[in-house]
């Protein structure tokens, strides 16, 4: 009786994360270099925890959970892991939840971001997403923790990895750049995703 009932138990908890796992997009960006998914690859994960692990496997990449009075903690991806004032964070759809990786339940077409950041006493770094907008033009938007849309300075268009354009305001039109990605990088701010 009492095996049946742990073996119940283990069921309910086990069934839910399964149940839960929605269609949503990974991209790790590291210190120094995009770690996964510059254009964001699609995986099935139940939390941002469950994402990096979706993240792992595809690229093997590797990551480090310790456990803390929080809960668990990732303190490592790839080859950094935190200081005092840096270390890896995480945004869904641009903003930063205020509980760890496994409390956050994602749904269907959620964007799930773990990225390096150097913290100062005005918080973490804007993060830069760039959106394919009209005629063959880009924009891009940096998002503060909160994800509202903060100005940034220093903002350089990429066009694959050898043609950058800086000093531009409003979309950027790059013309013809067949099999070339789009993306920007911006003073002390996140890199961006790469957009086709
Ligand atoms: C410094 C700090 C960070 C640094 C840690 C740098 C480092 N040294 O590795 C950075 C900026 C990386 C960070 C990240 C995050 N943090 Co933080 N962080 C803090 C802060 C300000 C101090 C922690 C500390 O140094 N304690 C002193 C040391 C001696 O104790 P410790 O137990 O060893 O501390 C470790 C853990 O706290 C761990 N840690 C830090 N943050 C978090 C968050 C979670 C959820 C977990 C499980 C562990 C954890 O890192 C510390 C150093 O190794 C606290 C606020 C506070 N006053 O506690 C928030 C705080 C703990 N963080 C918080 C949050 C939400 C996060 C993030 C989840 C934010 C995000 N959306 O990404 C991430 C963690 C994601 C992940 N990697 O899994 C919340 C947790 C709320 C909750 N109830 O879950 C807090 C309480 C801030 C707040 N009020 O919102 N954090």
């Amino acid at each position: 009786m009492a095996k049946r009932l742990i073996l119940l138990l283990v069921l309910c908890l086990a069934v839910p994360t399964t149940a839960f796992a929605a269609t949503v997009k990974v991209r790790v960006e590291g210190k120094t270099k995009t770690l996964f998914g510059p254009t964001e690859v699609t995986v099935q994960a139940s939390t941002p925890m469950d994402a990096i692990e979706q993240a792992s496997i595809l690229g093997e990449l590797y990551y480090h959970v310790t456990t803390t009075s929080f809960g668990p903690y990732v303190d490592q991806v790839g080859r950094y892991g935190g200081t005092a004032s840096s270390g890896w964070v995480f945004k869904v759809d641009d903003a930063s939840p205020p509980v760890g990786a496994d409390k956050v339940q994602l749904k269907d077409g959620d964007r799930v971001l773990w990225y390096y950041a150097d913290f100062g006493p005005t918080g973490g770094p804007p993060t830069l997403r760039v959106t394919a907008a009209k005629k063959g033009c880009y924009a891009a938007t940096a998002y503060d923790d909160n994800g509202k849309p903060v100005p940034v300075t220093g903002l350089t268009w990429h066009v694959g990895s050898k043609k950058t354009v800086s000093g531009m305001t409003g979309a950027f039109c790059p013309g013809k750049h067949t099999g070339l990605l789009i993306r920007a990088t911006a003073t002390g701010a996140v890199r961006s995703n790469a957009v086709a």
